[in-house]
């Protein structure tokens, strides 16, 4: 008999949920960053081990909403958590303990799924320093790989038994064009500084996957006028240098395909208290 079923990775902004997924999964699936709250929309990921078929949904972290945006994240990290049949609930080990899951997602009730408390970057915490955790608790880290079987057991004992639902061969189950606005948007987490990444969405207008080098013409939004000249930069340094490190993204993803991608940068003002942008830009249910 197999083993199936849905684990959410939760948790607040910033805890090592993306880096996780994509650690579990052997894939750069979900976009990461030093910076919080880089997750906005959930990511799937999924695992074939043996007679186990792991479903793991990446959330975006859990935070108390400043603007519409963060009202969307919220509210698809709740729902991610409310399908899952497992709650993997990350924390860092260096801010042990974690407070309640009920509490850091201001849930009514408790969650109908099981709760295991993960605690991460452990290979920031000195040996000396490591706090005694219950037994029922994984550290884990995803630069050392420390804790990774041991989750997956864990999670094993509490999927429940039936037939898979996707090939094992598979990784995601998403569209590449998520992946490719994804994969842009983690480029200019890395190219733009300060506050303005948040500012920044994409969308894919075109992309033609049948084409050699694949084609991809994409637009990346800012809120402002002025936030377009730093993103375009210099002599359009700065959005060279942005597409140059997506498209190497997106070529990996692709099995080193080779990828032409076409950046505009646009004006969609204040995208993220724009219910309609929001919708347009496929963060909030329509
Ligand atoms: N040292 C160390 N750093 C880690 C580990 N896991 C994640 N990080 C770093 O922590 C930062 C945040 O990681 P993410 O995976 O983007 O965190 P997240 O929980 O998905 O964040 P949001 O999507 O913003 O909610 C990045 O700089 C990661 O490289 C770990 O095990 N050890
Ligand atoms: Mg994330």
């Amino acid at each position: 008999m197999t083993r199936c079923g849905t684990i959410v990775l939760a948790g607040r902004p910033n805890v090592g949920k993306s880096t996780l997924l994509n650690a579990l999964v052997g894939e750069h699936l979900a976009i990461v960053s030093p910076k919080p709250q880089s997750t906005r929309l959930p990511v799937v990921g999924l695992l074939t081990k043996d007679d186990t078929q792991y479903i793991f949904t990446d959330s975006p972290g859990l935070l108390e909403p400043q603007y519409r945006l963060h009202e969307a994240m919220r509210a698809a990290a709740l729902r991610a958590i409310d399908d899952a049949e497992v709650i993997a609930y990350l924390h860092p080990l260096g801010e042990y303990p974690a407070p309640p899951l009920a509490t850091v997602a201001r849930l009514e009730r408790a969650p109908r799924a099981p709760i295991v408390n993960v605690y991460t970057k452990s290979d920031l915490v000195s040996p000396s320093n490591r706090p005694t955790v219950q037994p029922s608790d994984v550290l884990l880290s995803a630069v050392t790989s420390e804790g990774l079987d041991a989750l997956l057991a864990v999670l094993r004992e509490r999927l429940p038994e039936g037939p898979f639902h996707y090939d094992p061969e598979e990784l995601a189950t998403q569209p590449m064009r998520f992946f490719a606005s994804e994969f842009i948007r983690e480029a200019a987490f890395e190219q733009l500084h300060e506050e303005l990444p948040y500012s920044v969405a994409c969308e894919i207008d075109e992309f033609r996957e049948g084409a050699e080098p694949v084609y991809i013409r994409a637009v990346l939004y800012v809120e402002r006028e002025s936030q377009k000249g730093i993103v375009i930069g210099e002599g359009g340094r700065t959005i060279k240098a942005l597409g140059a490190a997506a498209r190497a993204k997106i070529e990996t993803l692709l099995g080193d395909q080779r990828v032409f991608l076409e950046l505009h940068v646009k004006v969609l003002p204040k995208w993220r208290r724009n219910e309609p942008a929001l919708k347009r830009l496929g963060y909030a249910a329509s």
